[in-house]
């Protein structure tokens, strides 16, 4: 047996190094935190400001049970929120009919030809999910373009370039086939083609067997789209949320490179696998340290609170090279 066999010993998850490591201060933000009267916060996009700062736009869940965003910054991204006094932004039903039951999980890319921030966000429509999206300066005032992906669609982000010309979104349609990524292309952020599958749930007893969603926007590397995505296993105790890795081509994204075939970061510690929805970890952000390795993953916890877990780029592609396999990523090309 050689040592990069794989064996029943290294398939338990206590034999993997941990990739993300929890801050010990976790949950870093939760409902007491709140400057206003709220159920809970959680799935919160991240950005890095132009001073160093960290944002957060947090979902907000009030006590009517709808979500609005609202901005949290801090210079360390760790604690010393300054939490934006009242709602960033509200659902406005009456101009944006689809936000009637809210605003959900939010998605931030700086896009360098706007000098903007685009946010994709989930907006709660009586005809089920839809992805949205508006554009910002300072995440004072902000620019809506409506519904972009028709319900039901989720799990939304857009990339930072163009991509041959054309702007690239991913995002998470419910179709006949399943719950799966899928990418779409448009020349002005406004209309969307160009939809192609972009990496399936797997089948059966596999850990994102069924639904799958696209985590925070994937991390631009030398060597591809580093994507975190969350599997979710149904089972009779509920959901489990977890995620998994994958790597996709630089010029052409949809083409997946590599994809892993475990779990690598999944509910353990009680803020997580206790709360309004127990055994959730959803990540919709991170950011990167200056050495341009570390990554600062926020992930909403058991739908209750904000947790923050750090990981090493470089780290996560060794896994990827000695984990994953080009075979499962090519799969759904075949389709
Ligand atoms: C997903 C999303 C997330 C949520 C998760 C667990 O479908 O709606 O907002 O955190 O379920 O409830």
């Amino acid at each position: 047996m050689t040592i990069n066999e794989p064996t029943l010993l290294n398939l338990t998850s206590a034999r993997y190094e941990p990739l993300l490591l929890r801050h010990p201060a976790n949950p870093i933000l939760s409902s007491k935190d709140w400057p206003y009267s709220i159920n809970s916060v959680f799935n919160a996009g991240a950005t890095l400001l132009a001073d160093g700062s960290t944002l957060l736009l947090c979902r907000v869940e009030d006590r009517r049970g709808l979500s609005h965003l609202c901005a949290a910054r801090s210079q360390n991204g760790v604690d010393r929120w300054q939490i934006d006094s009242e709602p960033t932004l509200m659902p406005s039903p009456k101009e944006y009919p689809e936000e009637i039951w809210g605003i959900e999980d939010p998605r931030i890319t700086f896009v360098p030809e706007l000098q903007q921030y685009a946010v994709t966000y989930t907006s709660y429509s009586r005809g089920g999910p839809g992805v949205s999206l508006a554009l910002t300066k300072d995440f004072r005032t902000f620019e809506r373009y409506a519904v972009i992906m028709p319900p039901d669609d989720k799990d939304s982000a857009l990339l930072p370039r163009r991509i041959n010309g054309y702007w690239a979104l991913i995002h998470r349609p419910m179709t006949t086939l399943g719950a799966h990524i899928w990418i779409s292309y448009s020349p002005d952020l406004r209309h969307w083609g160009r939809h192609r599958l972009m990496l399936e749930a797997r089948r059966g007893a596999w850990w994102d067997a069924n639904k799958i969603g696209l985590s925070p926007p994937p991390i631009e590397t030398s060597r591809g789209w580093l994507v975190l995505y969350h599997g979710v296993r149904h089972t009779p105790g509920g959901c489990l949320y977890r995620l998994g890795l994958a790597l996709f081509d630089l010029e052409n994204p949809e083409k997946c490179l590599l994809r892993g075939d475990s779990w690598i970061f999944g509910p353990e510690a009680d803020y997580e696998r206790n709360g309004d929805v127990n055994d959730v970890v959803f990540p919709c952000g991170y950011t990167m340290n200056s050495d341009g390795d570390t990554i600062n993953l926020y992930y909403g916890a058991a739908d209750c609170s904000i947790a923050l877990a750090r990981g090493s780029v470089r780290s996560l592609l060794g896994w990827l090279d000695a984990h994953g396999s080009s075979e499962q990523g090519q799969r759904s090309q075949d389709l």
